[in-house]
């Protein structure tokens, strides 16, 4: 489960200031470290008051997001569209959420310390929890459901309304050639686990463009994506166990609904996560696979073409591994974009992405028919 954690002695100078911008000074009891994010800092601030007891306090990476002011404006026109939705057609059955932006005294969705950090705050979906990492087929299913009620919510709103907030961002081949370049600029530490992680993303860089060039000939559509559907971004119904909400919502932007559909799934099916104490029995777990999916398909077959399934096995495939790359490039430029532990977190976390890309490649036949399967088996809910 993601834990809270305490930050008396060590928070920034301006974060009780940030919390008060959006809660009253004189409520707010505590603030307390909140999740595993790997770019932004996030807090849970108790606020005291009834209206909102709870809401979540964010420092917005500004080396990742040069423009955070933009994540601001995509964030205003999806809630906008996403709550028209929702209140003329809530889903059936159920709990569903999506977190509300919280203003400042002076209405502004944002406040800007005077160290130049961005700070906002959105509102806590109360009464529900998140994991790190998958824990029973039914969560996997919920998972599944919720990234497919959200594509399905924003599949009528026109990719161009929104902001590329994050230039680049699960565009493989990019990815890629960064890599290369820090190559050439620094030799790769001499140890038999970045040879290999050399010598597996060298072995599969034909790969790299697969989903780029079905964009660019028109196979696959330009759509609103969510970006980061990982396993605990999924919040689930204390009570019910049902998906209530998905959250982390500052990768918002246009994309490929494979981005997503492969992210969730190279994240949610490896029950171990992505820095495990046993890198070894790293797995891609097929009954997850068809657990996810069964709860995706239910919600969002209405929009999907034939051929958006096509690639939806080589997207488990590329997401897993653009990860990889993404690590092992980071620890090869010394830890500059994701949060670390240790000088070696990032390369531990290149390997387990490369593990999970040969396990999906060792069961390529069977992921296919899985796909094939439960895309035509399940009949998609009305919502
Ligand atoms: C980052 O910060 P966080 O944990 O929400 C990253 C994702 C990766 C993820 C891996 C903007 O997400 O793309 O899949 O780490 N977000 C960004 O855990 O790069
Ligand atoms: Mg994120």
């Amino acid at each position: 489960m993601t834990k809270k954690r305490s930050t008396r002695g060590k928070a920034s100078d301006y974060l009780r200031a940030a919390a008060e911008q959006f809660g009253s000074a004189d409520q707010i009891a505590e603030i307390n470290k909140y999740g595993a994010g790997n770019i932004n800092d996030t807090y849970l601030v108790s606020s005291g008051s009834d209206r909102e007891k709870y809401f979540i306090l964010q420092r917005i990476n500004r080396r990742v997001f040069s423009r955070p002011e933009l994540i601001m404006q995509n964030l205003r026109a999806f809630s906008e569209h996403v709550s028209e939705r929702l209140r003329r057609n809530p889903p059936a059955g159920r709990r569903w959420e999506m977190p509300r932006l919280l203003l400042t005294a002076y209405s502004q969705d944002h406040w800007i310390d005077p160290e130049g950090c961005f700070w906002r705050a959105i509102s806590f979906i109360e009464n529900s929890e998140s994991f790190d990492s998958v824990i029973s087929l039914d969560h996997a299913a919920e998972v599944g459901f919720a990234i497919g009620l959200f594509h399905t919510l924003v599949s009528d709103l026109p990719a161009n309304r929104l902001k590329d907030t994050l230039e680049g961002f699960h565009i493989t081949p990019i990815y890629l050639g960064r890599y290369l370049a820090v190559l050439e600029k620094r030799r790769a530490p001499a140890s038999p686990d970045a040879a290999h992680c050399m010598d597996f993303i060298d072995r599969r860089k034909e790969f790299a463009p697969i989903l780029e060039n079905a964009k660019s000939d028109g196979r696959l559509p330009l759509r609103i994506i969510h970006g980061d559907p990982k396993v605990s971004n999924v919040m689930i119904d204390t009570m019910t166990g049902l998906a209530v909400s998905i959250v982390d919502l500052d990768t918002v932007k246009p994309g490929l609904v494979h981005y997503d559909i492969g992210d969730s799934l190279r994240s949610c099916c490896n029950p171990l996560g992505e820095d495990p104490g046993r890198p070894d029995e790293v797995r891609f777990e097929p009954e997850l696979c068809q657990a996810l999916l069964r709860g995706y398909f239910s919600v969002a077959k209405g929009f999907l073409t034939e051929c958006d399934r096509e690639f939806i096995y080589d997207s488990i495939r590329l997401l897993a591994y653009e990860l990889g790359v993404r690590f092992f490039c980071d620890y090869l430029e010394g830890d500059v974009y994701f949060k670390v532990r240790d000088r070696r977190q990032n390369l531990r976390r290149a390997l387990v992405q490369f593990r999970i890309v040969e396990s999906i490649e060792s069961q390529a036949q069977a992921l296919r028919t899985i796909i094939r399967e439960t895309a035509s088996a399940v009949k998609a809910e009305p919502v």
